[in-house]
């Protein structure tokens, strides 16, 4: 399978490339070594149109003043951690607080700012573009020289893999995810609201007024959070729940998976027909359904507008490092962190 490396832009006087894989059915997934983000993701709907299914820019800049993490590696830390502080080991590390008094994946330059090593393989079915970065100790507050790889794989059955690693030489807490903002419909065509969600989860984790988990895992049951039989996403934006209503009308929640790699994430555009089975091994999930994308900037000639994408964060719980019911996010010195996600897409 192929992979492409072209020039995309320069950033202080580095290169900045971008990766295309694309398989023997066409589809074809574009990242650049900058946050390790995926701009573009073309798949087929069901009359084998093949259309691009994620929020992305063609320039830096727009990446740089625009950007909701569109695409990105959130690390170390994705997610808030309250007070943009926290203890470990006895001492206290004070973070970059980029999100009101909060600390919000990773930082002010958090790892979706970064420049990372990349190198592409390529095999006879599947293609892969392998980013890495060292994370010094101290950076954006978090302690521990931090080695990240990331590596994006596509395949000929039409899935996207991604898989991180990471080693620290002190004991230190990391969470990771991708941020990319989904929309099956195909460029943008419409909202994402009609898009129906099935989630194996029969938990999520209550927010605070800053959106920050308080502790509780509030049971979905008989509520909009209830995503075990399907269920549109327009749901949470017409409901009345102080939740939904707290996030700006929607969602932007942490689901406790119940499963773990066996289609406990899946998306679907009845319109177009497509779509999106996520498989992880993280504990979670974070559902946001772009409820403050709104702005005077577009996407690729769309207007951004709130409920233009819908993100599947798979993760660790936000803010676990302060509560100790809650998985754990803190790597060992000497350990490896790993986790793997993969994005199924199919047609119907
Ligand atoms: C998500 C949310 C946040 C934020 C951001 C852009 O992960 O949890 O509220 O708006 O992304």
């Amino acid at each position: 399978m192929k992979a492409v490396r072209e020039k995309f832009a320069e950033l202080d006087g580095r290169t900045v490339s971008i990766f295309t894989l694309v398989n023997r059915q066409g589809m074809e997934v574009s990242c650049l070594d900058y946050g390790c983000i995926i701009t573009k993701i073309l798949v087929p709907d069901r009359d084998g149109r093949m259309e691009n299914v994620v929020l992305g820019f063609d320039t830096l800049e727009e990446y740089q003043q625009h950007s909701p993490y569109f695409g990105a590696v959130c690390g170390r830390h994705a997610g808030r951690i309250a007070g943009g502080e926290f203890e470990l080991n006895g001492k206290t590390y004070k973070l970059a607080k980029n999100n009101g008094g909060n600390n919000l994946h990773g930082g002010v330059e958090g790892f979706d700012k970064k420049l990372w090593e990349a190198e592409v393989t390529e095999g006879p079915d599947s293609a892969s573009v392998i980013f890495r970065y060292v994370s010094k100790d101290g950076e954006e507050g978090y302690p521990g020289n931090l080695e990240m790889k990331v590596t994006y794989t596509l395949n000929d059955r039409n899935e996207l893999e991604i898989s991180y690693e990471g080693t620290s030489d002190e004991d230190t807490i990391v969470n990771v995810t991708n941020h990319s903002y989904f929309n099956l419909s195909g460029d943008l065509k419409r909202e994402i609201l009609d898009h129906e969600l099935t989630l194996k989860s029969d938990r999520f984790a209550e927010l605070d007024e800053a959106l920050i988990p308080t502790g509780k895992l509030v049971p979905v049951n008989g509520t909009v959070f209830d995503f075990t039989e399907g269920r549109k996403l327009k749901d949470g934006n017409t409901s009345d729940n102080p939740q939904n209503i707290r996030v700006g009308s929607g969602y932007d929640h942490p689901f406790l998976l119940a499963e773990n790699e066996n289609e406990e994430i899946s998306l679907y555009d009845a319109e177009s027909g497509r779509r999106l089975v996520v498989e992880t091994d993280q504990p979670a999930v974070v559902l946001y359904t772009s409820n403050t994308l709104e702005g005077s900037f577009s996407i690729r000639g769309v207007t951004a507008a709130n409920h233009l994408g819908v993100c599947l964060e798979t993760q660790g719980l936000p803010d676990a490092v302060h509560h100790p019911e809650f998985p754990s996010c803190i790597l060992k010195a000497g350990e490896s962190f790993r986790s793997v996600t993969a994005f199924k897409f199919s047609q119907e």
